[in-house]
């Protein structure tokens, strides 16, 4: 890795505050110090970046193209000036200067450009691309407003918007020389010239598609990747075809539609919502994204056909497959190729992961919409499901079910999973028990009539981004017991369990998770104004709010505890700290009330001097990337209680993990692994197994009157949802989730995520948590071997499958020798 010099960093700071500001160092406010340091920062990985895209040329390397909707990135200054390996100057660069480095850092918006998990694993795979130096490129949209800002009024969520272009974001750099054309509507014209038909669209409207690329920085190897993600702007009018000259509402319409095009990000996470918004954007992105990668392809390849051996197209979800179809047209229509040609190339170039079985999640587009948008698209992937239901009708003679099942279109509209199915060569599932699920359950006709293209690739997360960066204490006392491989190969973590017995390590270790709750505690005094006890157990549940995730289970258990200590003042009890933190989708009603239920336990709760503090609750408003460091490095208890089978992996189970906090879960996603890796004993698990929640879903339910009819403890705690227990002013305010319980008029449809069924299963769990926490060494114990057993959670260990096993690509060096000769 390169020096890079601290004197000469201050130079460039202050060089770039006058250039930028007309200002001296004195003078600058905080964000114009951040956007400084970050162009000083970005100077310096420039050359890199150089010298990395020009190995790529020269070695004409394999590339993946990572295709996704979100890429849920965080602040990138952090990051990058760890990867570059300059802390330590730029640190003491900024103290010269009269500046904190954190301080700096907090300055800098969070790009959020994603929901939650699949927009966050794709961030955490870019990392690990480029910090394992393969070829790779990030796709994705320049969403203008990423993930709204979530304020808490009232108790209630306010979605604010999310303005993180407001002052310029200083890592991206615009690139119009590969701006692109993307057509949407009109018709197909077909013209015979004799010898095959040509198929035109005709009077459509478009927009110019303007990618920026942002560097995404390896870890120590001078190699920098692009995430490239794609704007829109309106077609120049001067440019419209004669035949559109002086059409002014056209010209209207396109600015328009650029407009509202990259607007703002969906913020529904595992729901579909049919937007026609929403199919626009999916093939924008995906059309530039295609056509640029041909035209690069073709740059230094004279063969069409050798595309597979040099592009893998990943796509992340259903979210990009129309690229299936897209890539399929540029083939037919503008390379000349004929079908069996275009699609062999096709099926070798695609590949699809899957992310859940819920089913509302499942993309289905009306044929209509579909059609009228995309229309020259649509004929293909009719084409595609026309010799496809050819070949199960030939492999299942008669058997109009499979038809029903298996076909792309199908009841008037188009299943996207199923194309993704059909045209990829390969279908990954993102932890062991989802993909049984999918080959057992959810896609069996599938499977039955392709195994070959089913595999699992067990989720990961960087250690670079959720340890290094997030918990530098630790990572700093990791680094002094065992050196610092971890950091590129984390299951060096390994290491560390020689020591998990020694009472001074145990105590170094729980002194650090010490700081850090001081560290969180300060945070959510700033922000909420609760004082909490850094010596209570740190219990949280952070991630996307959703009903089969079970917040309501735990804020429930929560109402059940303080009934007990009401009951029982004097209870022996050890302080608890519940700690939440989520965003619902905006038009999720079911979910926005159960933040609202959470507030308000916490405000009774918090305010009742009577319990002695043994009790507090703390909402986190706007949990993301940046504070989510903060939380993680500061657990003791980690809440993953999905309903089994319904939670494809997870991945903040891992951070947790990492960072030493003890599981709280079901036998769900990758809890299975956690638990595999780190030992039942050192974990807490409790609940229905995914099994038996899909023989209950199979078998019309389970009834929760019954529990509610002979569990007195349970029944409290639901009378006091509609009773004005926690809403004097609105005993109905929480009806609806009341209902969503127990609704007497239809037992099969309440409860359909058990948790009346789990409740005392969780409860006990909960008691075993308390009773491990009184002895400390256990605990110290066992939190360290959560850290030593985290090796395989490392998204490098991911990234490496997914290369073995789908992509194929070798590893690219960047010497420094390669930088300074630029
Ligand atoms: C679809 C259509 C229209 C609008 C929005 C959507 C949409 C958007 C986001 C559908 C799904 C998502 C996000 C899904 C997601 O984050 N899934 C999570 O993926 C993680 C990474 O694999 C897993 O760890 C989680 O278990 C899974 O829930």
């Amino acid at each position: 890795m390169r020096e890079i010099s601290k004197e000469e960093f201050k130079k460039s700071i202050i060089e770039n505050v006058k250039n930028q500001y007309r200002r001296t160092i004195d003078e600058a406010t905080p964000q114009q110090i951040f956007q400084a340091v970050s162009y000083a920062i970005k100077d310096v990985i420039i050359d890199d970046w150089i010298a990395t895209q020009k190995q790529f040329d020269e070695t004409g390397a394999k590339k993946v193209y990572y295709l996704s909707m979100e890429f849920l990135m965080g602040r990138a200054l952090g990051n990058n000036i760890i990867n570059l390996g300059a802390k330590k100057a730029v640190k003491e660069a900024l103290e010269e200067l009269g500046f904190d480095l954190n301080a700096i850092e907090d300055q800098e918006p969070d790009p959020a450009l994603g929901n939650g998990g699949l927009g966050r694993l794709a961030a955490c795979f870019l990392d690990s691309l480029a910090t394992l130096g393969y070829p790779a490129y990030g796709c994705g949209i320049r969403y203008h407003y990423g993930m709204f800002k979530q304020k808490i009024q009232d108790g209630y969520q306010v979605e604010v918007p999310d303005e993180w272009l407001k002052n310029g974001y200083p890592f991206e750099l615009r690139r119009p020389e590969y701006a692109t054309e993307v057509k949407f509507g009109g018709y197909v014209k077909t013209e015979w010239d004799g010898e095959r038909n040509h198929f035109v669209q005709e009077g459509y409207q478009s927009v110019l598609a303007v990618p920026y690329d942002m560097p995404i920085v390896g870890y120590g190897n001078n190699v920098v990747n692009t995430l490239r993600i794609w704007d829109a702007q309106p077609i120049d009018t001067f440019s419209l075809s004669a035949f559109d000259k002086g059409d002014y509402q056209k010209a209207v319409e396109q600015e328009n539609l650029a407009k509202n095009l990259v607007e703002v990000l969906y913020p529904n996470d595992n729901h579909y919502a049919g937007k026609e918004l929403r199919l626009k954007q999916q093939y924008f992105f995906i059309s530039a994204s295609l056509q640029v990668a041909l035209k690069k392809f073709k740059e230094t390849n004279d063969d069409i056909h050798k595309l597979p051996e040099k592009i893998v197209f990943q796509m992340n979800d259903t979210h990009p497959t129309v690229a299936v179809a897209e890539l399929m047209r540029l083939l037919l229509d503008q390379e000349g190729l004929n079908w069996d040609e275009a699609w062999g190339i096709t099926t070798k170039c695609c590949a699809y992961t899957n992310h859940t079985i819920m089913a509302e999640a499942l993309e289905k587009w009306p044929i209509e919409l579909f059609s009228r948008l995309l229309p020259r698209v649509y004929q293909i992937v009719e084409e595609i499901n026309r010799r496809f239901l050819i070949e199960v009708q030939n492999k299942y003679p008669n058997n109009y079910e499979k038809v029903k099942k298996m076909a792309i279109i199908f009841d008037g509209q188009v299943k996207m999973a199923h194309l993704a199915i059909v045209a990829g060569y390969s279908v990954n599932g993102v932890a062991k028990l989802h993909t049984e699920i999918l080959k057992n359950q959810e896609l069996k006709d599938f499977y039955e009539m392709m195994p070959e293209k089913f595999n699992n690739k067990t989720n990961g997360i960087t250690q670079r981004r959720f340890l290094l960066h997030g918990n530098p204490l630790l990572a700093d006392w990791i680094t002094e017991q065992i050196g610092d491989e971890w950091i590129t190969d984390l299951p060096h973590l390994a290491k560390l369990k020689v020591y998990v017995d020694d009472p001074k390590f145990q105590q170094e270790f729980m002194n650090i998770k010490y700081q850090n709750k001081l560290r969180l505690a300060k945070y959510i005094k700033e922000h909420n104004g609760i004082d909490v006890d850094p010596r209570s157990i740190f219990d949280v549940q952070v991630k996307r709010l959703h009903e089969y995730k079970r917040q309501l289970l735990n804020i429930l258990h929560v109402m059940y505890l303080y009934n007990q200590l009401k009951d029982n003042p004097n209870m022996d009890m050890v302080p608890r700290t519940f700690i939440f933190g989520a965003k619902a989708a905006a038009g999720y009603q079911i979910a926005k009330k159960t933040i609202k239920l959470i507030n308000s336990v916490a405000d009774v709760i918090n305010n009742d001097k009577s319990i002695n503090g043994k009790l507090k609750v703390v909402f986190i408003e706007d949990y993301r990337v940046s504070n989510a460091e903060l939380i993680f490095a500061a657990a003791d208890v980690s809440e993953q209680i999905s309903t089994a089978s319904k939670e494809a992996s997870g991945t903040g189970n891992m951070k947790f993990m990492l960072n030493g906090a003890l599981t709280l879960g079901t036998m769900d996603g990758a809890n299975v692994e956690i638990v595999e890796e780190v030992g039942k004993e050192n974990a807490f698990i409790f609940g229905l197994s995914a099994d038996e929640v899909i023989n209950y879903e199979n078998n019309g339910g389970y009834n929760p009157e019954e529990i509610f009819n002979t569990d007195q403890d349970i029944r409290r705690v639901l009378m006091q949802l509609i009773n004005g227990y926690y809403s004097p002013q609105d005993p109905e305010l929480f009806r609806d989730i009341y209902n969503s319980l127990l609704n007497t008029k239809n037992s099969a449809k309440a409860d359909t995520y058990f948790i009346l069924k789990d409740f005392r299963s969780y409860a006990e769990a909960q008691r075993r948590v308390e009773a491990a926490y009184r002895d400390e060494n256990w605990w110290a114990r066992a939190a360290m071997l959560n850290t030593a057993s985290a090796g395989k959670f490392s998204s490098d260990r991911t990234i490496e499958e997914y290369v073995r096993d789908i992509w194929h690509l070798e590893k690219i060096h960047v010497d420094d020798d390669d930088v300074k000769a630029l």
